[in-house]
């Protein structure tokens, strides 16, 4: 005999328990703050490995607001200072530098940070990154202000991404450089 959902549940109680399943499914991958007009999506954190001394962190940030806003500073606690980088790449050699004045986020635009692009820089590591840790962070915005995110950590979606940021790192006035290396 075949038995209905509805003749179960109440619908409304059906219906409750769909929702419910279904914010579990994303809840293990995403997660999501709002400040003002921004919207912080998913920060998370490739694990480091043991003496490592930088780490890179990617996010999504979202401006539904009608006006530019700024990423302009951001704290951790386990590193001495989170900057935003900018990578090029040239002649196959990959640099970066530090973007100055802020991340622009502009008007009604989604700006991605991701492995071979745009990254947050997290300098001086007081501890390593380890796999399916959470660490809290603050982001400071020039207009939407503070929020208090959690980066998680985790390895790219993509197994093509390889380790970044050795040792072999020359840091200059004008910015950070590395040499003929894998970087995200
Ligand atoms: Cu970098």
């Amino acid at each position: 005999m075949k038995v209905k959902l509805n003749s179960l549940f109440p619908r409304s109680c059906a219906a409750a328990a769909v929702v419910a399943l279904s914010l579990l499914s994303t809840q293990s991958i995403a997660h999501e703050y709002k400040v003002g007009d921004i919207e912080v999506v998913h920060p998370y954190a490739p694990p480091t490995p043991p003496g490592a001394g930088m780490a890179a962190g990617y996010v999504e940030i979202i401006n539904h607001g009608d006006e530019d806003d700024r990423l302009i500073s951001g704290k951790v606690y386990f590193a001495h200072e989170m900057q935003v980088h900018q990578t090029e790449v040239v002649d196959d050699v990959s640099r970066m530098r530090q973007v100055e004045g802020g991340l622009l986020i502009p008007a009604g635009t989604t700006v991605k940070l991701e492995p071979l692009g745009t990254h947050i820089m997290f300098t001086d590591l007081a501890e390593p990154l380890v796999e399916a840790g959470r660490h809290s962070a603050t982001l400071t915005f020039e207009k939407a202000g503070d929020v208090e995110v959690e980066f998680s950590i985790e390895h790219p979606n993509s197994d093509s991404m390889q380790e970044m940021h050795g040792d072999d790192m020359e840091m200059g006035e004008e910015g950070s450089k590395m040499k003929g290396m894998k970087h995200h």
